[in-house]
């Protein structure tokens, strides 16, 4: 007697991901008005290869070449995140809403459901209308953000409510709050580090911002939930969580680090919206500069999950540190390792030196948030590879993508055999990404996509060999009903 063959739900839907400023690129069309990473681009050391999103796979004027894309891979879904500003140029409740913007992603969804591929609707991936932040400090200023945020979320809702089904508020909350206000590294850029920024406290704002976002997250879900959910629509929040494996699992200190490092990543905003507050851990090392919860906002914030979204990549090996944490840290006081205490590696290296693929970790990090949060529905929401030196290879090359095919095979297997035999609700997956495109602070020079897009030569596509791999192993994987 074997294990049974690992499957997949009949509702189970697939699809690729991407982002409005990873991708859209005409920055300065039609009335968009810039973004906190438009400013952030700006600023010289910024971005690795000095780039911005400025043209990016310039999808906003091939949109349709995107359609045809995900058509040609047979996805039966599409996760895409608006851009507030292209909307809302200043961004704010008081402030004009650009018709262009409006129009274009309306038109948009309706080109989707016409090609029969259902959309799934990011408000906010991390393109924060610029004007916020110089008026008010963006994600800082509870009253301001929240306010503005959920005046354009209805806007959003009111237009494209009845057409789309599938909706997540905030991607990675934990990327704004500690790349944006801890490390400096991703727009705006604030840290207690002067050598990198001239404002901004460490110790401080990451967990203000974390809390504020909640807050706006909660609030959204609310309106959504009173005035436009209807029968069968959904929202959710996408965190972002890699897997844990202990530095020295003989070492009960690094076992428990383990735990502890995925409080402060994950738990962080899961345990207020399934358990209605902060994990003991992270109370435990920020005391009073983790803000503490009304009972109104965690009335807001408590349930506000239709599904737990979940970006995941990687795993990493975690230490326990044993001097007092400081200020500035982020990660529950551990050393964050490629190798184990053996030297081993947990994984091949690739492009970016946060991600070594582990696909055992993500079935283990499925299972363990199911335990923590009583088996919610799950939506991956993103799940990918870059590839070591892609970015350097002959094109041919590039398109014979054997080691991101062999990451999604063993992934998707490993979200297979977590479903049926652990148990775990997972009935979503999009992989990231669609398309090459504008990655953050490393730019260009780290490519994520199953599609190649060619910079030099009018941001041409070319599907690369793991764009058509994904289809067969979910045709093969999903139970007929
Ligand atoms: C996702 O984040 C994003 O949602 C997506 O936009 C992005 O393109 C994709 O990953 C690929 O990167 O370099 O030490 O500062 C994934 C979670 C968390 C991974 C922050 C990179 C930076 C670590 N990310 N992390 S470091």
């Amino acid at each position: 007697m074997g294990y049974p063959t690992s499957t997949l739900p009949p509702d189970f839907i697939w699809g690729f991901a991407t982002a409005s400023y990873q991708i859209e690129g005409a920055t300065n069309v039609d009335g968009r008005g810039p973004s906190i990473w438009d400013s952030f681009c700006k600023i010289p050391g910024k971005i690795a290869d000095g780039s911005s999103g400025e043209v990016a796979c310039a999808s906003y004027n091939r949109a349709h070449e995107d359609i045809a894309l995900l058509k040609e891979c047979g996805a039966p879904a599409y996760r895409f995140s608006l851009s507030w500003s292209r909307i809302i140029p200043l961004g704010g409740r008081n402030d004009p809403v650009n018709e262009k913007g409006l129009q274009f992603y309306i038109k948009f969804v309706d080109d989707l459901l016409a090609a029969g591929i259902t959309p799934m609707i990011t408000l906010f991936h991390w393109d924060l209308p610029d004007e916020l932040d110089k008026r008010y400090g963006g994600f800082l200023n509870k009253e301001e953000f929240v306010a503005d945020f959920a005046h354009y979320a209805r806007l959003v809702f009111n237009v494209l409510g009845s057409k789309v089904k599938h909706w997540i508020t905030f991607n990675e909350p934990w990327c704004s709050s500690v790349l944006g206000y801890s490390t400096g590294s991703f727009a705006p850029g604030r840290t207690s580090d002067r050598s990198k920024s001239p404002i901004g406290n460490s110790a401080t704002e990451p967990w203000i911002v974390g809390h504020n976002i909640l807050i706006a997250h909660g609030t959204v879900v609310k309106i959504y939930r009173d005035e436009f959910k209807g029968e069968d629509g959904q929202i959710g929040i996408t965190l972002n969580g890699d897997w844990a494996e202990p530095w020295d699992p003989e070492n009960p200190a690094d076992v428990e680090a383990c735990t502890r490092r995925l409080e402060f990543a994950m738990s962080w905003f899961a345990d207020p919206i399934y358990h209605g507050k902060y994990p003991d851990s992270m109370v435990k090392q920020l005391g009073n500069r983790l803000p503490t919860w009304e009972p109104e906002e965690i009335a807001l914030v408590r349930n506000s999950n239709d599904f737990f979204g979940m970006n995941h990549y990687c795993t990493t090996y975690v230490r326990t540190k044993t001097s007092e944490p400081n200020l500035d840290d982020f990660e529950g006081n551990v050393d964050l390792l490629h190798e184990n205490k053996a030297g081993k590696s947990i994984g091949p290296v690739t492009q970016s030196s946060w991600l070594r693929p582990y696909a055992l970790g993500f079935r283990h990090l499925l299972k363990w948030l199911s335990e923590r949060y009583g088996y919610p529905k799950i939506y991956v929401t993103e799940n990918g590879t870059c590839v070591l030196g892609e970015n350097d290879l002959p094109v041919e090359q590039i398109l014979n993508d054997e080691f991101r095919v062999k990451y999604f095979d063993d992934y998707i297997h490993a979200m297979a055999n977590a479903y049926t035999r652990d148990g775990v609700n997972v009935h979503a997956y999009m992989a990231w990404s669609l398309l090459d495109n504008f990655e953050w602070a490393e730019g260009y020079e780290t490519r994520f996509g199953v599609t190649y897009v060619d910079y030099k030569n009018d941001q041409k596509r070319i599907l690369k060999k793991s764009a058509k791999s994904i289809g067969p192993i979910f045709k093969n994987l999903i139970e007929k009903d």
